[in-house]
């Protein structure tokens, strides 16, 4: 299999199965997940060829684990990043550690200082638990910026801490307060 195909079909599987399940005219339960076969018949529906040796390789060789397959094999959901209202996922609340990582574009400083860190579309607030993690997430948007959060202050204060399947960390907002240290990073 090309990593081409494997891409293409990573971006299709999480614009499906995070953002819009109705685009292939399939439903998503509460915690996010379709059966594999549904999934399958409507892309097919939809001119998209997907097969359980394809969707498999996604699963497992995704750098970010951003799919998880039911321990039978029969359902598959992504971990995070919903904006789909379908979709309300009980991730597991955890205490945090010390400090986690967000990380950001220079371009969106102005506004985070006035709001804080929200959500946008997404459910939650996506944190890391390392730096560099933080970099590779904020270069997205254009110079990356890292945010240190003092996550376990928010935690004794009353803020509630996730962790999806893959590891990051979700939480409602971040206040400027519990934003201690601004890093450019060159
Ligand atoms: C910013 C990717 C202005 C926030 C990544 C971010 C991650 C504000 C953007 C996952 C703000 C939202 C999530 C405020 C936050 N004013 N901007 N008050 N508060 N922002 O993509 O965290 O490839 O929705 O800093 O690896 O960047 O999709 O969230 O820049 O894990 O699997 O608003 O997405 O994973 O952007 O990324 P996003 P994110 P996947």
């Amino acid at each position: 299999m090309g990593n081409k195909t494997l891409t293409e079909t990573s971006k299709f599987l999480s614009y499906i199965l995070r953002h819009k399940p109705q685009a292939i005219g399939i439903t998503l339960d509460n915690e996010g997940w379709v059966d594999v076969s549904a999934l399958i018949e409507g892309a097919a529906r939809h001119g998209r060829a997907l097969d359980e040796t394809l969707i498999r390789e996604v699963v497992v060789g995704n750098d970010k684990k951003r799919f998880s397959l039911s321990s039978d094999g029969a359902r598959i959901r992504a971990a995070q990043g919903h904006s789909t209202t379908q979709v309300n996922l009980q991730h597991v609340q955890k205490v945090p550690p010390e400090r986690l990582y967000h990380g950001t574009a220079s371009r969106f400083l102005e506004s985070i200082r006035r709001q804080g860190l929200i959500p946008g579309s997404r459910h939650h607030v996506h944190l890391s638990d390392n730096p560099d993690t933080a970099r590779a997430v904020g270069k997205r948007y254009g110079t990356p910026v890292i945010l240190n959060i003092r996550a376990q202050d928010m935690h004794q204060q009353g803020h509630r801490f996730f962790q999806a399947d893959n590891g990051v960390w979700l939480v409602e907002h971040v206040p400027m307060d519990f934003i201690s240290e601004t890093t450019i990073a060159l």
